[in-house]
């Protein structure tokens, strides 16, 4: 059936034959979330049962990106669907604008003086307040679209599993965002996750997540690593601990500003991650 087609016909500009006044329906909105339903709507209605969503951005010198990433949640089309943001920049001594650029833009701003992307997430776990229903992670290097939020939620919200893995290799490359050395290595990554531990996820090494809260309470007192090993420890564990993870489809741009990532180094630690938590098994069961 042609839906667009359909409401279009029925839908867009209703005349109200006694008043004279059009109703205008946001009709991309209403199809871009066919998700929305009778409890996000009175959710809406009532703006303090909104569900909140803690996002979380680790930043190290990201002046040049951390702006756009915070412009870009998609705020307005979240509230239509029944949710309320919060964004957490956890800044590592950055020596550039990235704190005041992050401050100037309404985000709570959190310093973790150990370096690396590990410590500055396990900071971020710990900041989340208790009212919050959702945690998303991305990059403040403007890679990651924030306006693809509502993406990884719908899995959640509909209860289709417990963590959403934003997915660049089954989604949108752009040129010059990822090297063929990079996508290789993360086809192999993945393919060792999916075969050692049947996660059905693809793209281990992506940095845009989404949880449900009960998971990060569960899994983060559960989280050693100092750095980029921390995207490989998180799955895998959250494979052992038996959460449901999925992936969606993402879009992944040319960063803004300089890479941290070191290809070799980081590449071994998430190598022997991915073999030493093989075994793992959390202290307490569930
Ligand atoms: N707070 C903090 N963030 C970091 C550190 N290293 C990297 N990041 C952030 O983690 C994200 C991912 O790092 P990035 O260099 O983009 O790695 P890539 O996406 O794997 O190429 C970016 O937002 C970085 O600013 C660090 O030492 N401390
Ligand atoms: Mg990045």
């Amino acid at each position: 059936m042609d839906y667009a087609k359909k409401n279009n016909e029925n839908t867009v500009n209703k005349t109200n034959a006694q008043t004279g006044r059009v109703a205008v329906l946001d009709l991309p909105d209403l199809l871009s979330y066919p998700f929305i339903d009778r409890r996000v709507s009175d959710r809406r209605k009532n703006k303090t049962n909104l569900k909140k969503i803690t996002i979380l951005i680790p930043c190290y010198n990201e002046a040049e990106g951390i702006g756009k990433v915070i412009d870009n949640v998609p705020n307005g089309k979240l509230a239509n669907l029944g949710y309320k943001t919060e964004v957490i920049v956890i800044d590592n001594n950055s020596t550039d604008n990235t704190i005041e650029i992050a401050r100037s833009k309404g985000s709570k701003v959190v310093s973790e003086k150990k370096q690396g992307k590990g410590n500055a997430i396990r900071t971020g776990f710990k900041k989340i307040s208790n009212d919050s229903h959702y945690i998303i992670m991305l990059d403040g290097d403007n890679t990651y679209k924030p306006k693809e939020i509502p993406r990884l939620i719908e899995p959640l919200e509909n209860d289709f599993c417990d963590v959403v893995v934003g997915s660049r290799l089954e989604g949108k490359i752009n040129i010059g965002s990822l090297s063929h050395t990079h996508r290789l290595a993360n086809w192999f990554f993945t393919f060792l996750v999916r075969r050692l531990y049947l996660v059905n996820t693809t793209d281990i090494c992506t940095g845009y997540f989404a949880w449900k809260k009960e998971v990060i309470d569960d899994l983060s007192p559960h989280i050693k690593s100092e750095g980029f090993a921390i995207e490989a420890e998180m799955i895998t564990k959250m494979a052992r601990l038996g959460y449901k993870i999925f992936s969606v489809p993402i879009t992944y741009d040319k960063r803004e500003g300089n890479s941290k990532l070191s290809p070799y180094f980081d590449g071994i630690k998430i190598t022997w991650m991915l073999f030493r938590n093989l075994k793992w098994k959390p202290k307490k069961r569930r």
